[in-house]
């Protein structure tokens, strides 16, 4: 039975249609577009439950909610549905607790410029005499002096709701804000006795008040950097945030070889390029960078390691991309002779017009040569991937041989791979825009889970496979994630790639101290998880297709049966995989 929302005890009545503010927020977010609002609540949220029941009551065209057990995974969740739609998302948590635990999505949504409106209640100010103040201990105990700090360096712009009839011009600016280049998440905090009061509904059906602002470099400068490019002898490509959009990677992938210009996924969180690209000479800068002299970034954070690799003293850097110089970052020195703000995909494509009409494209000299070294390369890599697939499968496990394995059971169909610390890109062979997206360079674990869910929710006719280690797929509250995934229907693919610990870190004090005192241990310090937790259980309790696969000889076997689980079933499927370091 649907309450009477004007008699419902404890709602002030309503003059005319207004609505409660809590359930203004869901009709404002509806009204610019957004269609799902991932949700952890509280006791922050009488305001919010009951004006969303209220304005379903009154007929308001209201998104989908989900409800996600963890803050973490429901942030994850609309970064990956973001990466699906390309539209920005929102979040809504509980007041200063809820929202410390979306914390590092939000640091790991920043770092890959995902907008997104993230929002948590605040504790109410009053104590009393006032509709919606503090009733229980936590009214106090959830007190700060300065809430929207929490995630503040993560966000472009915050804000606190002062007044319920600011709902629809803060969620249009905000909204606005995030959605402008370079995107990335911004934060509103909604105090309960605000979200209380009725906010006038009239404003909320009206059309959204401020577009976001898209930058895209004009002709001049991009053919400045063509012109650039084209005159090189040796000019290298390194993109790690991919290449925009559907266009850009066409575009990218034309110029690369129109061009004889090699293109380099230095730790790589989405394509830029296919596999099988005749230029494409894998994740290692090497030798590519030291003989470099000119160098095309396009949108990467840390295009190379400054303490492993060494540009030649004349080569000439261009950074392009939504913010080439990475301003939210205080450390970040990479040589830039030419900074180009745009948005990837038309900035690509803007510089391949370039390209054809620079004087200079037709008279370099040279590339053949650079040409023929990076044939050899790829042929080289060839030899390499092909030597995976001659592997014995029952030696021992590596991630190498699982990605391959992957890559090979994923082949022809329309898939994206979502990897943490899970299978690496090259084995995988990818070949589409959007088939890869990696953990966030700000490395917040327990994303990959919970982003693949996002991507799938989006676009349930797409194979979505998240690859994670045992560590992130622990650090994702898997049993919130598959709850959610049952409850949603979300058929996702989690393929956990378990050497049961922290092999990075392992790794990381073996780069530091080769032979160290640690480097003599069998069993690390603070590395292990040993003993494993039995996977295949913790997904078969929300009743996924679960396997546990110790012997490579049945890996493939396990792939097709969780492949037919996801797509024929449509069932959440995981496999245990059990693997070395
Ligand atoms: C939230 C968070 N906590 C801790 C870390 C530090 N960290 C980086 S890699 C790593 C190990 C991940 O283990 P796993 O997912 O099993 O992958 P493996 O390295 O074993 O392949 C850890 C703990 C982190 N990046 N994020
Ligand atoms: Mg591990």
């Amino acid at each position: 039975m649907t309450p009477d929302p004007i008699d419902a005890p404890g709602t002030p009545p309503a003059a005319g249609q207004d609505l409660t503010a809590g359930g203004a927020v869901f009709a404002r977010l509806a009204r610019l577009g957004v269609e799902v609002v991932f949700v952890n609540s509280g006791t922050d949220f009488p305001p919010v439950i009951e004006g969303l029941a209220e304005a379903d009551a009154h007929g308001a065209e209201l998104p989908r909610t989900v409800v996600v057990a963890h803050e973490h995974a429901a942030v994850s969740m609309a970064h990956g549905y973001y990466f699906a739609t390309g539209r920005a998302q929102a979040v809504m948590l509980h007041t200063n607790v809820g929202l410390s635990n979306g914390a590092t999505g939000a640091i790991n949504a920043a770092t890959d410029r995902v907008p997104m409106l993230l929002m948590s209640g605040r504790t109410p100010t009053v104590e009393e005499g006032r509709f919606g103040a503090r009733t229980v201990p936590i009214g106090w105990g959830q007190e700060m002096r300065d809430q929207p700090a929490l995630v503040r360096e993560a966000c472009k712009w915050d804000y606190e709701l002062r007044f319920p009839e600011q709902v629809p011009q803060l969620l249009d600016r905000a909204y606005a804000i995030a959605a402008s280049t370079p995107r990335g998440p911004v934060y509103l905090a909604l105090p309960r006795e605000v979200l209380c009061e009725p906010c006038p509904s009239a404003e909320l059906d009206r059309a959204p008040a401020m577009a976001a602002a898209r930058v895209v470099a004009p002709r001049s400068l991009l053919a400045t950097a063509a012109d650039l490019l084209a005159g090189a002898r040796r000019p290298l490509v390194i993109a790690q945030r991919g290449a925009g959009d559907q266009e850009g990677f066409d575009a990218l992938a034309r110029l690369a070889d129109r061009w004889s210009i090699p293109v380099c996924q230095y730790w790589a969180v989405a394509t830029a390029i296919s596999a099988h690209h005749p230029m494409y000479v894998g994740q290692d800068p090497e030798p590519w960078i030291s003989e470099a002299d000119v160098v095309l970034v396009i949108d990467s954070l840390a295009p190379w390691s400054p303490d492993i690799h060494r540009l030649r003293e004349d080569c000439r850097v261009i950074h392009l991309g939504p913010d080439p110089l990475e301003a939210r970052f205080p450390v970040r020195n990479f040589r830039s002779d030419l900074s180009v703000t745009s948005e990837v995909g038309p900035g690509l494509v803007g510089l391949e017009q370039g390209l054809h009409d620079s004087s200079r494209a037709e008279s370099a000299t040279g590339r053949t040569e650079w040409r023929a070294l990076v044939e050899r390369h790829v042929a080289d890599r060839r030899i390499r991937l092909d030597g995976l697939a001659a592997t014995d499968p029952a030696q021992p496990m590596t991630k190498e041989w699982v990605a391959h394995t992957v890559g090979r059971a994923l082949r022809g169909r329309a898939a994206t791979v979502v990897s943490e610390l899970g299978c690496p890109l090259d084995p995988l062979e990818l070949t589409e825009h959007g088939s890869w997206r990696q953990e966030p360079h700000s490395g917040g674990l327990g994303w990959g889970l919970p982003c693949a869910m996002g991507i799938k929710l989006a676009d349930p006719d797409r194979l979505v496979v998240a690859t994670v280690g045992d560590g992130s797929y622990m650090f994702a509250n898997p049993v919130a994630c598959h709850q959610v995934a049952e409850a949603n229907g979300i058929a996702v693919l989690v393929i956990v790639l378990n050497n049961a610990g922290y092999g990075a870190v392992r790794s990381s004090v073996l780069g530091l101290y080769p032979t160290g005192y640690a480097a003599k241990f069998d069993d690390m310090p603070l590395t292990g998880l040993a003993p494993s937790p039995d996977f295949a259980q913790v997904a078969a309790a929300s009743r996924a297709h679960a396997e546990t696969v110790a012997d490579g000889r049945d890996l493939a076997g396990a792939l097709e049966r969780a492949l037919r689980a996801v797509t024929v079933d449509r069932r959440q499927a995981l496999l245990d995989v059990r693997i070395v370091d």
